[in-house]
């Protein structure tokens, strides 16, 4: 028997394929497994058809794509997902899919309770993985969560490598986070660097006139701007973090805490069709030259 998993590239994608791949390898040992990375950019490859089961993990296609995988693979196709705009933009084909769309919290532990039941204690590393890809600032947040989150993201991406054993050991993972700990010194070292090259504009996106701190970086999270506001005053609508490459111009958007009537990822849908998200984060790809149509403000001096 042959399972496809295309998992989203970022820790909640590492640990919803990490849990898919533990409970598929549970209930059949001789299963075959393909994982496929899932970028907004690339499209649907249709070879993948060619397989009994297809789990879409914290990750989305368009409603005509999904619906054609639908189509040939019934409900062998698992869609387990929680972003927002993806899951309102799926209805539009009044199809039902097979899996999970909920926002009620991260496709990591999405997945783990439709493998192993809503009420089955999930592995700390899930648990963890779940808070930061919500956004919940708990008290173990510098400690724990965020350093977690950056060891999975920088050891954890070759999810093909990974075994069952990993996932189910909390000691392991709690150690972990040392090792997390001090990627998160270097990040804020770093981010603090990159911030003080960021600047402040009033962008119109989505009709809407916005106050935009926005930096150029390869920076994938809004804490360093964050941060970096905090600490010299600037109140603005939204965080902006873009760079160059390959081929477009990737885009983040976050929104800063307290601020409210601005959503990320209808920002990001806006912007380009391949964008959406939570919310308060959320992304999308742009060519360089509607990046230069739409954020001419940032080329003044
Ligand atoms: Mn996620």
């Amino acid at each position: 028997m042959k399972a496809v998993i295309i998992h989203h590239t970022d820790a909640d994608g590492y640990i919803s394929a990490l849990v898919a791949k533990t409970a598929l390898l549970e209930r059949n040992a001789d299963i075959e497994l393909l994982f496929v990375p899932f970028d907004y950019k690339t499209p649907f490859n249709k070879e993948l058809l060619q397989t009994d089961y297809l789990y879409l993990l914290d990750a989305s296609y368009s409603p005509e794509v999904l619906t054609e995988i639908k189509k040939v693979l019934g409900d062998r196709f698992i869609w387990i997902d929680h972003h927002e705009t993806a899951i309102k933009q799926s209805r539009t084909s009044n199809e039902i899919f097979s899996g999970v769309q909920s926002t009620e919290t991260a496709a990591c532990l999405l997945t783990w309770r439709y493998f192993y039941g809503q009420f089955s204690k999930a592995p700390l590393v899930v648990t963890q993985i779940a808070l930061y890809d919500t956004w919940q600032h708990t008290s173990d947040w510098d400690t724990v969560t965020y350093p977690i989150n950056l060891f999975v993201n920088t050891f954890w991406s070759d999810v093909a490598s990974l075994n069952p054993a990993q996932l189910r050991d909390d000691n392991a993972i709690l150690e972990a986070a040392t090792i997390g700990q001090a990627l998160y010194a270097f990040e804020q070292i770093d981010g603090e660097r990159a911030a003080r090259a960021s600047r402040l504009d009033i962008i119109k996106i989505a009709g809407k006139e916005l106050k935009v701190l926005s930096c150029n970086s390869t920076q994938h999270n809004s804490q360093f701007l964050a941060e970096y506001a905090v600490s010299n005053n600037i109140e603005c609508d939204v965080f902006m973090n873009y760079h160059y490459g390959p081929n477009s111009w990737k885009i983040s958007l976050y929104l800063p805490e307290g601020v409210d009537g601005v959503h990320c990822g209808e920002l990001c849908k806006s912007i380009s069709s391949n964008g959406g998200g939570h919310k308060a984060a959320a992304g999308c790809n742009v060519s360089d030259t509607e990046f230069r149509k739409l954020f001419s403000t940032l080329f003044d001096n």
